[in-house]
């Protein structure tokens, strides 16, 4: 099994190789690749030194997957060019996410629809991704009618250049900024672009990708998206209205029946999720479960996850996992 991994000296990129060799994916060869200017370097993988690639030289030796998270441009230019030599390509960025002919995937929830025609397979935004884990068994039990969510994400969302803002300002440094404000002592309600509807980007991704994983366009979503200086995950404060009543004590049991999803929920002890437990670990974290009296059938929840796991590497990797089993028959 030749995997490509395409931008694997990003963040994201070096979070995919360290849980690839924590799951022990079954790869016989590591085919890491970057932009030109990276073309050459060294990197390690399993105690093993390999030379970072180009794109057009990683095409031709033909992998049979390839991890993709490098960004639109690179994505909607050679995504295409991989899948022309039988690759499957599981993309990170947002180019393929909203288009009607591929498939946006959360494996626990959606895996079933991928066919063998299926050669490019975008993963959702890392918001998004936390969000419909919980979500889904929801809707299915209760039909959700509306979503209204409020993110407190993680500045590794962002990538490098805002990690370092963030230690210049910790340090009183001057520096390049990732956003147009300083994000030390800080919350920025700004996440990606401003579109003509006054909506950013990132609050309709999760408004747009939450729909079509879940195959429903009638569910309604209401979505501020906010920058927090913290690192190690993004959180989400969600008030669902059902269109069925519940009783909170079944939404608890069906959470914690839900692979991917840790239950922290017991207020009385100050259990509930937060960055600083989620991060490095793999599940979607649920808790401050509880009734919203204000309106029949709706409710609240807390939910944090590590962005750059089960948001976005772990993920993808999970979908490669199961073509192993779908598609290759490994
Ligand atoms: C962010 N979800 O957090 C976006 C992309 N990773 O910036």
């Amino acid at each position: 099994m030749k995997v490509a991994v395409v931008g694997a000296t990003g963040m994201v990129g070096q979070v995919i190789l360290q849980i690839l060799a924590e799951r022990n994916f079954p790869l016989t060869e590591l085919i890491p690749v970057a932009s030109e200017k990276s073309v050459g370097k060294k990197i390690m993988y399993k105690e093993k030194s390999y030379t970072v690639v180009s794109l057009e030289d990683a095409v031709n030796r033909k992998p049979e997957i390839a991890l993709f998270s490098a960004g639109g441009e690179t994505s909607q230019e050679w995504a295409p060019k991989f899948a022309e030599v039988g690759t499957t390509v599981i993309d990170n960025s947002s180019a393929w996410r909203m288009d009607p002919t591929k498939k946006l995937v959360v494996p626990e929830i959606n895996a079933s629809e991928i066919t063998e025609e299926d050669l490019i397979i975008a993963n959702p935004n890392c918001s998004t991704i936390q969000l419909v884990m919980a979500l889904q068994p929801l809707h299915k039990a209760y039909q959700i009618d509306r979503v209204i969510i409020s993110t407190y994400q993680s500045i590794t969302g962002t990538g490098v250049k805002a990690v370092r803002q963030l230690e210049n300002e910790y340090a009183g440094k001057a520096g390049e900024m990732a956003y147009p404000y300083p994000i030390h002592k800080n919350a920025i309600p700004h996440c990606d672009v401003f579109l003509d509807n006054d909506y950013t980007k990132e609050e309709m991704k999760l408004t747009n990708e939450t729909k079509k994983i879940l195959s429903d366009d009638s569910i309604k979503v209401a979505a501020t998206a906010v920058r927090i200086p913290v690192v190690g995950g993004h959180s989400e404060s969600v008030n669902i209205e059902f269109k069925k009543a519940f009783e909170v004590v079944d939404i608890r049991k069906l959470l914690s029946e839900t692979d991917g999803i840790t239950l922290q929920d017991n207020p009385q002890v100050n259990t509930y999720p937060m960055p600083i437990y989620a991060e490095g670990k793999n599940d979607v974290f649920v808790g401050r479960i509880r009734r919203d009296f204000t309106r029949d059938n709706a409710l609240n929840l807390w939910i944090v996850s590590d962005n750059l796991r089960k948001g976005a590497a772990t993920n993808a990797i999970q979908i490669a996992e199961y073509l192993l089993e779908k598609r290759f028959k490994v």
